[in-house]
């Protein structure tokens, strides 16, 4: 295996901090975010939680009830998927600014492999640096970035100091990294394996490099022995693939002032479709949905979606849909408008241009 770069982003308290941008006021308190189950009352899980109140022993997974037992005095604030949706897509809108070569993994996580982009681990580092950078300026959030050979290592620096960190694993580093985390640092070790291991007397990762392949594969089977062997020592082939045809390429601003005036979300509309155009110009891709997004001064986010009958690729069309989608819209709700945006979707790549996914294929049917 040629040396890679990899990057790993994940972005820290990831719902709870979007809320945070969205309602700065509540930022500096414990904040819950909560699935509500609907059968009424608290029941339901959290989703996640900032910092603060993690602090308090809230997290992820447990009942709603529970938190508010353990902080009565937190915010807390039912899930809106769609707000998250919208600024992820703006996060991964941004590494895709970075490199091509981009692995979404979920809504704030993703691998970017840099190995053709940068010289060395120094030159990963700056571009890592920038990232980061790049990505608060934009949409005021943290996130913590992970670099390593590869996507196994990368996640677990991205992990390692959060919140707003930048881990950087150098090849020559990487035993010392590993060996004295706990085996469930080590992606994929789920919680049986993890117990298992315990019973063996297995807690670090060095332990478990210590143990030989051949009891591993006793104990855990072909598959799953011969992995947890090299996972221990930091080995992972694993390459960094895009998928097809989830990618959206959208644009959202927030208006001067909150509005309902036709006349200013209108030119607003305009403006982002010309730079929705432009990002699918350059990369000479169509669309065949065009979606009109409308954040409204109550914080709740709107979207109205149009699927058109063939792939398009003209500005005009974007305008066009992104605009009578808006109408539709406000005909229907008289509400203040605090932001908006255009998202195109159903990606295609222009005839005579392939993608990679597209020259594979081919090749194949060739063969
Ligand atoms: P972090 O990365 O430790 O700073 O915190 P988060 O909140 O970003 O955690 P992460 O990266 O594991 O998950 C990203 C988002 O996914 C998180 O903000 C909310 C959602 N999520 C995570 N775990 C759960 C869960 O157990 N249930 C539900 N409904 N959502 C979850
Ligand atoms: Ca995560
Ligand atoms: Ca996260």
């Amino acid at each position: 295996m040629e040396n890679r770069i990899i990057l790993h982003i994940d972005m820290d308290y990831f719902f709870a901090q979007c809320e945070e941008r969205e309602h700065p006021e509540i930022k500096g308190k414990p904040v819950v975010i909560c699935v509500y189950s609907g059968r009424g009352g608290d029941s339901g899980a959290v989703s996640t939680s900032n910092y603060e109140a993690r602090k308090f022993g809230i997290k992820a997974g447990i009942p709603i009830s529970r938190a508010k037992k353990m902080n009565p005095e937190a915010v807390f604030l039912p899930v809106n998927k769609e707000l998250y949706q919208d600024i992820s897509d703006e996060v991964m809108e941004i590494l895709r600014g970075f490199s091509q070569n981009i692995e979404q993994e979920s809504v704030d996580e993703a691998f970017l492999d840099i190995t053709g982009n940068v010289p060395d681990f120094e030159a990963a580092k700056e571009l890592a640096a920038k990232i980061k950078n790049e990505i608060r300026s934009k949409t005021k959030l943290s996130c913590s970035v992970g670099v390593g050979p590869n996507k196994l290592i990368a996640k677990i620096a991205s992990d390692f100091q959060k919140p707003d960190a930048l881990t950087i694993v150098r090849p020559e580093e990487i035993l010392q990294f590993l060996s004295p985390l706990k085996i469930t640092d080590l992606i994929g070790v789920g919680k049986k394996t993890g117990e298992r291991l315990n019973e063996l007397g297995v807690r670090t990762i060095g332990d478990l490099s210590g143990m030989s392949a051949q009891d591993l594969i006793h104990e855990f089977g072909q598959a799953k022995g011969i992995w947890l062997k090299q996972a221990s020592q930091g080995i992972d082939d694993s390459p960094v693939v895009g998928r097809e045809g989830t990618e959206q390429i959208g644009r959202i601003i927030t208006l001067k002032e909150d509005t309902i005036d036709p006349a200013i979300i209108r030119d607003a509309i305009n403006v982002l479709s010309e730079e929705v155009y432009g990002k699918l110009a350059v990369r000479k891709l169509g669309f065949k949905s065009v979606t009109f997004v409308a954040i409204s001064a109550d914080f709740k986010t709107h979207t109205r979606n149009h699927t058109l009958e063939t792939t398009a690729k003209d500005l005009d069309v974007i305008k066009t849909t992104a605009n009578k989608l808006a109408q539709t819209f406000l005909s229907e709700h008289q509400v203040l408008l605090r932001r908006i945006g255009v998202r195109v979707a159903n990606l295609k790549q222009e005839k005579g241009q392939m993608t990679l996914g597209e020259f594979n294929k081919k090749e194949i049917e060739y063969i």
